[in-house]
């Protein structure tokens, strides 16, 4: 049973080998997928030192910085052309335990979409202001009451998917980013009629590197659950 990681990076050279090696400590089965974009700090040449002696990493380099969302179908699409059977996403910069993929891989075992939650059990997270959690926090009350989707942790980003699902996505379509890529990958999961499990998980803010996130990521993922709605009304949103 294939599984592999695909983590995107921007300007993570202070995270990307730390991260890899911790994931290969709990999990040497999995590959992970470096998808960079072009980072001035030199993230895919760390990566690219580790690649020489260890197959089981792939690294994807685009020119410049193209965006979280088409980094991720970028690798989707990789992971599935080369056959691996789950592929999960994560952040390299820690807020994402990768102790955690021991359960993540006992879970989608029985899920077609495994959703790493920070609201399903009360809130957990850790270290980030209360002004960015109470976004977080209303993001997602305001995408479950306008998708009707039943998901308490809609715009995390530690999740897995079983490929025989994921490859029903048109994932050339996917023009969204940020917090809006994960909500729409969600809604078009939820309408194929996945299994969608979450799990509780503790996020902890970054310590070393900076964060990306935008007024306009925020204004995209408020305008993206309308786009949504609205399509599938009008029906042309069945995937
Ligand atoms: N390839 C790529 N990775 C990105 C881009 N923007 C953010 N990332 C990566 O996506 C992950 C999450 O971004 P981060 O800045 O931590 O967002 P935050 O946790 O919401 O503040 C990190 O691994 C970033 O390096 C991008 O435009 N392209
Ligand atoms: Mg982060």
């Amino acid at each position: 049973m294939s599984s592999i990681v695909c983590i995107p990076t921007f300007n993570e050279s202070e995270n990307i080998v730390r991260i890899i090696d911790a994931i290969q400590n709990v999990r040497p089965d999995i590959h992970v997928l470096v998808i960079d974009d072009g980072s001035p700090d030199g993230t895919a040449e760390l990566v690219r030192a580790r690649q020489s002696t260890d197959q089981r990493i792939h690294l994807i380099e685009r020119s410049g910085k193209l965006g979280l969302g088409t980094a991720y179908c970028r690798g989707f699409a990789y992971a599935l052309e080369q056959g691996f059977e789950f592929v999960y996403q994560m952040d390299a910069d820690f807020s994402h335990d990768p102790n955690e993929l021991v359960r993540f891989g006992q879970a989608i075992n029985d899920a077609d979409v495994v959703i790493g939650s920070r609201y399903v059990q009360g809130v957990n997270v850790i270290n980030w202001p209360m002004s960015r959690l109470l976004l977080s926090w209303f993001a997602n009350l305001y995408t479950r009451i306008i998708t009707g989707m039943p998901i308490a942790d809609a715009t995390g980003g530690f999740k897995a998917f079983r490929a025989s699902l994921l490859k029903h996505i048109q994932l050339d379509r996917i023009k969204s980013n940020g917090y809006a890529f994960q909500i729409e990958m969600n809604y078009r999961l939820w309408r194929l009629g996945a299994r969608i499990v979450e799990l509780p998980i503790v996020f902890t803010d970054r310590v070393s590197g900076e964060s990306k996130m935008s007024k306009s990521i925020i204004k995209e993922a408020a305008f993206l659950v309308w786009k949504l709605k609205l399509a599938t009304i009008f029906s042309f949103g069945k995937k």
